[in-house]
């Protein structure tokens, strides 16, 4: 039985009490903070044969969308060189959101509340024609963290969750104290729901819903300081909210009121059939200027 958390009627805290964020008030990169080379050192110490397990989604426009985002990819042939040599040469032309397709990484200005994103910047005094004067994308840098992957999936012994399972509070700690996990500061949080098994198998299914976290299991990763909260659905939170007239509330509540980065459309069947809950996490952001997100393509190191 899905059992529901979100409180009905939910509506985001006043500025009052979001800002100044705990980082201070001039601060634009939330919960990144906790992120420095003593974390950073105890994940590449987690690497232990060197295997790679990639947490990325191939790019393709067959690939399940949110609404009316595309990629679209045109093969080019740009050149030919007569001879002697007779170079040929090949590109593409991809018109793309793409900060906002594919396995995908979340900036703070990705979401607003009303006119305000992340710490009470209100959205006009940095928004530019072309994005973002401040906490774009491209600020985010490399990430190199400790992962864990909860599986919440594997917990109830089910493929997939079912869409619009609002993932509860204790089924967090009941997958965390079944694959004796521990949640560390400045962690990547990974919730594998197995919705991800729809991704290329089942698009429409896909993208019509999903299972995933709600409010209050939100706000109990975000008491354990990560700088990341990811899934293998294209939210990472429960769609649609139990409370109908809520519209991704994790959205704001990740991004706007705590400042920590959201990323979806994971691949973690892998890390789910392997049973790793722990590995080195890193991920490049695309440098984007000014940019609301960037499709990623993240690795877990063992
Ligand atoms: C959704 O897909 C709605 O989430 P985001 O806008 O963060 O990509």
């Amino acid at each position: 039985p899905v059992q529901a958390q979100t409180t009905p009627g939910w509506s985001p805290p006043p500025a009052s009490q979001r800002c100044p964020s705990r980082f201070g008030p001039n601060d634009r990169r939330g919960y990144m903070n906790l992120l420095n080379d003593e974390k950073r050192q105890g994940a590449a110490r987690l690497i232990r044969n060197g295997q790679v397990i990639e947490l990325g989604r191939r790019l393709e426009p067959s690939m399940p969308f949110f609404g009316t985002r595309r990629f679209d990819q045109h093969l080019k042939r740009t050149f030919m060189n007569p001879e002697p040599n007779r170079r040929g040469s090949n590109e593409e032309i991809v018109i793309a959101e793409i900060g906002q397709v594919g396995t995908q990484l979340d900036a703070f200005p990705h979401q607003t509340i009303g006119d305000e994103v992340y710490n009470c910047v209100r959205y006009d005094d940095i928004a530019t024609r072309t994005g973002f004067r401040e906490m774009g994308v491209d600020t985010i840098g490399t990430v190199l963290t400790r992962g864990v992957l909860i599986d919440v999936a594997g917990l109830k012994g089910q493929r997939t969750l079912p869409i619009g399972y609002e993932i509860t509070v204790a089924d967090l700690e009941q997958a965390i104290a079944r694959q004796n996990l521990r949640l560390e500061r400045a962690d990547a949080f990974f919730i594998n729901t197995g919705w991800g098994h729809h991704w290329g198998t089942n698009n429409t299914e896909y993208v019509r819903g999903c299972p995933g976290i709600g409010i209050a299991a939100a706000e109990w990763l975000i008491q354990r300081e990560p700088i990341i909260l990811g899934s293998d659905n294209w939210p990472v939170e429960v769609a649609p909210n139990p409370d109908r007239n809520a519209s991704l509330p994790v959205h704001q509540i990740a991004l706007v009121v705590h400042g920590v980065h959201l990323l979806e459309n994971m691949k973690l069947d892998e890390l789910a059939e392997r049973q790793v809950g722990e590995f080195a996490f890193l991920m490049q952001p695309l440098k984007i200027a000014g940019g609301t997100g960037s499709t990623v393509a993240p690795s877990a190191l063992l």
